[in-house]
């Protein structure tokens, strides 16, 4: 038995097609999605536009309870670096059960915002005093747990973090929880295998940075993982600062994208997250090896982090994605238009991210980070076609910036102009309708258990 619906229009791989037969297995795979058919009467019809669901490309999940927390000042220059203390501190008290709290809460929150998956970039491991727990994947089953019941689809990377810097300096206390050995890395990623195949979650790796992994560290976790599964998503931020990049520079004589393309096997099951700080040579180089880049507006901005030449990767045709990261906001419509305003901001013109085949912008953005999201999860998330997981959302074609309009009109007031009120009616996860008029059914309780949690951290 497979299961149907009738959309009078879809965003497909080739663009926009009209009255769309789709059609999914039992198991939430797209079988058959066919255009210019004419609908039945026993076929459930959408309420409005059939558009892919987002992926989310980096996730710190607990980061979520910190959002407009740290928007003071806390010092005379403020910058990412001090974020970074004040982000600690609040790590450094987080539970399990809190975790799984605020995770439950978050990933309600993005399917109701349309990301149907996401890619946790986890360093939080161990207990508060730095001991790994009795149970050492203990924060990684939180994790799996709120993505089971909210029906997000996951990719798990647990985070390796060894050092404070280039050149093997010693962790901080701050850095306590985060810390394993290759070889503990190893058995976590043993452990973690067969539990996330259980949940059909893809397990990969995420190697923290240039700064928290030393060379033979990188090497030799790259090794295990090959043996466990050569094709499994490595994710790694590289170079998101501009003292970063000194650092590097002063450590290697090479900058942080440059070292990692000489000294590590980057191909398409690499996700450069925040390659903010590249030069012309690196954006060439970095775009030809197939990586997925791992963007992150509204963070980005959020901790002044920098701007990435998008037209560049765009000219050496790079792949890319988007992620809500440390959550300052959790919506694909807000990071996509960050995106294009960075750029339209920092090089007077409009309409940035169009294209020679495609001149709408935000069909232009949407296509483009869900191929990059697809590649970069690891998983079969790449849109409307089979073989694909049937990920979707309907457009509310309810809401007053989108009623009475085209679909292309619609998915272009959908990101740039639906100010924060999202137009996003249904959302479906592996053929599941998971949200319903804007609501995920868990909204109430998952919400109330984020502002518990938090809650509870502020007080500690
Ligand atoms: C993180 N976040 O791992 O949460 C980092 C900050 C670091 C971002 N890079 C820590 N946005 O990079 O050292
Ligand atoms: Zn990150």
């Amino acid at each position: 038995m497979t299961h149907l619906l009738f959309a009078e229009h879809a965003l497909l791989p080739t663009g926009w097609a009209r009255d769309v037969l789709l059609q999914w297995t039992p198991q939430g795979q797209w079988h058959a999605i066919v255009a210019g058919q004419t609908p039945t009467a026993d076929v459930p019809r959408a309420p409005g536009p059939v558009v892919p669901g987002m992926p989310n490309l980096h996730s710190h999940a607990f980061q979520r309870a910190l959002a407009g927390l740290t928007e003071f000042r806390s010092n005379a220059q403020d910058s990412f670096w001090s974020w970074r203390t004040l982000m600690y501190r609040f790590a450094a008290q987080l539970s399990p059960a809190q975790l799984e709290a605020i995770a439950t809460g978050l990933y309600v929150e993005m399917l109701e915002a349309g990301y149907t998956s996401v890619c946790e970039f986890h360093y939080l491991h161990h207990a508060a005093n730095g001991q790994a727990f009795a149970e050492p994947a203990e924060m990684s089953l939180a994790l799996l747990r709120a993505a089971k019941r909210t029906g997000m689809g996951l990719t798990l990377l647990p985070v390796l973090y060894q050092t404070s810097g280039f050149g093997g300096t010693a962790p901080t206390p701050g850095q306590g929880r985060f810390i394993h050995s290759t070889d503990a890395m190893m058995r976590l990623l043993e452990r973690l295998q067969p539990l996330c195949q259980a949940q059909s979650a893809r397990l990969g790796l995420a190697p923290h940075s240039l700064r928290a992994v030393p060379p033979e560290g990188l090497r030799e976790v790259l090794l295990g993982l090959d043996a466990m599964d050569a094709t499994a998503p490595v994710h790694i931020h590289i170079a998101e600062q501009r003292a970063e990049v000194d650092a590097c520079l002063a450590w290697s004589g090479q900058r942080p994208v440059a070292w990692l393309l000489d000294h590590a096997p980057v191909n398409a099951r690499w996700c450069l997250v925040h390659a903010t700080h590249m030069d012309a040579q690196e954006y060439r180089r970095a775009a030809a090896s197939g990586a997925v880049a791992g963007l992150c507006p509204t963070t980005e901005a959020n901790l002044g982090d920098g701007i990435f030449e998008f037209n560049t990767w765009q000219d050496h045709q790079g792949a890319w994605g988007i992620g809500s990261d440390s959550h300052i906001a959790v919506h694909p419509a807000e990071d996509l238009m960050m995106l294009e305003y960075s750029q339209r901001l920092s090089l007077g013109q409009r309409n940035v991210a169009a294209h020679a085949t495609q001149p709408e912008v935000a069909q232009a953005l949407w296509q483009g980070a869900v191929a990059g999201g697809a590649q970069a999860a690891g998983r079969p998330v790449g849109g409307l076609a089979p073989g694909q997981q049937a990920d979707f959302i309907v457009l509310d074609t309810s809401h007053p910036t989108l009623a009475g309009l085209s679909p292309e009109m619609m998915l272009a007031s959908h990101v740039f102009a639906s100010s924060r009120s999202s137009a996003v009616a249904q959302v479906w996860s592996s053929g599941q309708a998971l949200v319903q008029q804007g609501r995920h059914a868990l909204h109430e309780s998952a919400m109330a258990g984020l502002v518990q949690a938090r809650s509870q951290l502020l007080k500690g």
